[in-house]
């Protein structure tokens, strides 16, 4: 099995990108990829975000990626529901937001705007400018490297016994992974998210609808808590029965080892939720896996079999 390296949520923080995966040995103090023969797995909220250098982190992720594969690695990004938001924002006359302050973010897609949104803070106002936005996205070096970045989200990530999702894991995701298997959620999200970039009005058909419930599923309805104690049997024995025994999400804040029930684990490793901002050593939203041992946060601390 590969080394895996878990960076959770950014919330549009370059520095704590940087720190990040310095602190991972990832990368150099260039920024220039030295991992190994891994497995790097990003668990999103990067983009429209509380900082507003989400675009430069996902150009960042996108220059790496290439490096990464040279030495064995693989780079995997996964959609946090802020990520969601502002394909919502861009593609979409759908509500995008109810909480102005944390996606802040949104106005950092102003580099694409049009002249007379140059001086634009106010995100609400600068999204009357979206059908110039995209098209200068749609029309220049940077927008499409973003663009390229974008389309290889995923909704769920495997790998052998271990799931990476960004929110907690709620009875509906679980359920969803059960009944439609993880190639299905993510070739829906891959597709619903290339017709909202590349489709002039992809919004009624079968396959939007579809990719609006499941990613309403692992994004929005989301309860920001543990899963309730009589949810947990059947679904988590399910989940178990398919041979996962790991969940490791973000989102939440709870930073550690959230529940284990039987041979199941949940572990959240955002430290940053709300309160940090994600750049010093003792809030560091990590975790890695070496030779099937699972060391969590800041402190690398272990988590037992
Ligand atoms: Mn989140």
């Amino acid at each position: 099995m590969s080394d895996i390296y878990v960076i959770g949520d950014l919330h549009g923080n370059l520095n704590a990108y940087y720190e990040n995966l310095k602190s991972l040995s990832l990368i150099d103090d260039k920024g220039k990829w030295i991992g190994k023969n891994c497995i790097c797995i990003f668990l999103g909220d990067i983009l429209a975000d509380r900082h507003t250098n989400g675009i430069d982190i996902l150009l960042k992720i996108r220059e790496i990626k290439k490096n990464a594969e040279k030495n064995n690695c693989q780079i995997q990004l996964i959609s946090g529901n802020h990520d969601y938001k502002a394909l919502l924002y861009l593609f979409t006359k759908s509500e995008y937001t109810s909480y102005k302050g944390t996606f802040k973010g949104l106005i950092e897609f102003k580099k694409f705007a049009s002249d007379d949104f140059q001086n634009c803070n106010d995100f609400d106002k600068l999204r009357n400018d979206s059908k110039n936005i995209i098209y200068n996205m749609k029309n220049s070096d940077k927008g499409k490297n973003l663009i390229e970045i974008i389309k290889t989200y995923k909704l769920v990530y495997r790998s052998g016994s271990i799931l990476f999702i960004h929110t907690n894991p709620t009875y509906e995701i679980l359920n969803i992974i059960l009944d439609k298997g993880i190639d299905y959620i993510n070739g829906i999200f891959n597709k619903g998210v290339a017709s909202l970039i590349h489709e002039e009005k992809p919004i009624n058909n079968s396959l939007m609808k579809e990719f609006f419930y499941i990613s309403n599923i692992f994004l929005l309805g989301n309860r920001r808590r543990n899963l309730p104690n009589y949810e947990k049997e059947y679904i988590y024995n399910n989940i178990y029965d398919i041979g996962i025994d790991t969940i490791i999400n973000g989102h939440n804040g709870f930073g550690g080892l959230v529940d284990r029930f039987d041979k199941l684990k949940v572990i959240d490793i955002d430290y940053s939720f709300g309160k940090k901002i994600g750049e010093f050593e003792n809030e560091r939203s990590i975790l890695k896996i070496i030779n099937g041992e699972i060391f969590i946060g800041a402190e690398k601390y272990k988590i037992s079999k």
